[in-house]
């Protein structure tokens, strides 16, 4: 298995838009692998390709403590919405940025696993606010598009600061 570096913000790589995963094998497991990888020693509790510049419709995902939950989803559609919920996100492209952002509560989701087998899953609360960020990562979206162009400012300020400080 093998870490991938992840795009930051604001990497013009971070807008592209995946295409449908259509090959299931021994690659496609890989990525995934790689994926789950990366997401547990960054912290995160989900990962999209787009991220780790691969575009293709794949995202991983954790919200237990102990890596005990892990999902992988491929190709995910939403297919019912319900709802509102406001939550504070973070992203991994986005170090050190949190955000309220509003979304749907409550969500349906379609999906393949990593045989091309068809599953659905039923999400609410911080479950569905992962899939709607990772799914928007996939269309090329990030939490920072759903901001005000005020806070959009801050925010763009801030990660400047942090980029000198780094340099
Ligand atoms: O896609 C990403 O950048 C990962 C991101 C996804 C996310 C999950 C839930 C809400 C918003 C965004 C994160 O993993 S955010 C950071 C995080 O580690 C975390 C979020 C909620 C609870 C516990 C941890
Ligand atoms: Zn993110």
């Amino acid at each position: 298995m093998a870490l991938l570096p992840i795009l930051q913000f604001p990497d013009p790589k971070l807008k592209l838009v995946a295409k449908p995963v259509e090959i299931f094998g021994a690659d496609l497991e890989q990525i995934c692998y790689d994926m789950l990888e990366t997401m547990y020693e960054s912290h995160g509790v989900g990962l999209a390709a787009t991220q780790v510049d691969i575009q293709q419709r794949i995202f991983v995902m954790d919200l237990s403590d102990n890596k005990s939950q892990q999902k992988i989803l491929i190709n995910p559609v939403i297919t019912q919405s319900s709802g509102e919920i406001t939550w504070e996100e973070g992203c991994l492209s986005f170090p050190g940025i949190y955000a309220k952002v509003k979304r749907h509560s409550k969500i349906t989701v379609e999906y393949c696993n990593l045989i091309g087998d068809k599953q659905t899953l039923e999400a609410n609360e911080l479950m569905a606010v992962c899939i709607q960020h990772e799914i928007d990562h996939l269309n090329g979206i990030t939490f920072f598009d759903h901001l005000s162009s005020l806070k959009q400012s801050l925010i763009r300020r801030k990660l400047k600061k942090q980029y000198e400080r780094n340099l």
